[in-house]
């Protein structure tokens, strides 16, 4: 087909896309035993209508960023997995409103899910990249049980896919059937929730690096590339629909989006 320009393709995302979360309601899930640790409300519904959303990526070259003051500026951020705040306030800030997690995070031993702080701020928002074999009930239900308190969601499998549709319907080569990165969710799910959503170092600046991650040592281009996650085509859609200018993509790793609300379709 044609290639779509920005305002079409950010249409046409909206159209697409539910980024909904379980609620203990939904079938089939009213059925089970844990539906009770459901959620009784979507992560919209207890969030409310936000207006300017930072999405905080993992990426090294937020390492020296210094973007701290401008991230905490939002009145919600977003960030993903391990990604710790403390001892890098200056280049990613300290406000963490959401925490995108996927299950490897809920499942491998060495997250310390369970035990450790880092996971205890803001809300939690999980997905699981099915098929993917481990059971998370179990630990879903031992965490709520701990942390009674703490809003935590799980998105919709459905949403995965109806985002990988998208991807792969403005791509003209066949793309690798594993769902987007939590980024790519992340960035969308956002796009659900706030008038505006500014993106950091997801397209990279003038800082991108071989470092996967800013809070790590450990290098490989495959971080902001892919092998797994097909990284390089939700990175061109997201070029595509970015509002910013490519001179905050340069500067400030920074690309601009507009929420659903915001929309005139
Ligand atoms: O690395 P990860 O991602 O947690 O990063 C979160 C999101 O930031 C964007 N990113 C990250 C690094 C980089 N150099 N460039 C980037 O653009 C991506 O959008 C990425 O999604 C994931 O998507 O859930 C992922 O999770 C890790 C890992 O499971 C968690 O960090 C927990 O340890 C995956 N790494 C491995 O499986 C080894 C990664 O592939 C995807």
């Amino acid at each position: 087909g044609r290639r779509l320009t920005g305002p079409e393709l950010l249409c046409q995302l909206k159209a697409r896309v539910q980024p909904d979360t379980l609620t203990r309601d939904m079938q089939p899930f009213s059925s089970q035993a844990w539906r009770d640790q459901l959620p009784s409300h979507s992560l919209s519904a207890h969030l409310g209508a936000l207006n300017s959303c930072a999405v905080v990526t993992s990426a090294g070259s937020l390492h020296r960023a210094a973007l701290g003051k401008e991230i905490d500026s939002h009145d919600a951020v977003l960030r993903f997995n391990a990604a710790p705040t403390a001892g890098y306030e200056n280049d990613v800030g300290s406000k963490t409103t959401l925490r995108l997690i996927n299950s490897q995070v809920m499942a491998t031993k060495d997250h310390k899910f369970l035990s450790s702080s880092l996971y205890s701020t803001g809300l939690l928002v999980a997905w699981d990249p099915a098929p993917y074999s481990a059971d998370l009930r179990e630990q879903y239900v031992q965490y709520r049980l701990q942390h009674p308190a703490q809003p935590f969601y799980i998105l919709h499998p459905r949403f995965e896919w109806q985002l990988w549709e998208q991807i792969q319907d403005n791509m003209a080569e066949s793309i690798q059937r594993n769902p987007p990165s939590s980024g790519m969710l992340g960035t969308v799910l956002m796009m659900s929730l706030c008038d505006t959503v500014h993106v950091y170092e997801y397209l990279p600046s003038k800082r991108k690096t071989k470092l996967c991650h800013y809070y790590q040592r450990f290098h490989d281009d495959a971080c902001t590339l892919g092998a797994y996650h097909p990284l390089l085509y939700e990175k061109n859609l997201v070029k595509r629909m970015n509002q910013g200018s490519d001179r905050d993509i340069y500067t400030l790793g920074r690309v601009t989006l507009p929420g659903f609300r915001s929309l005139n379709c």
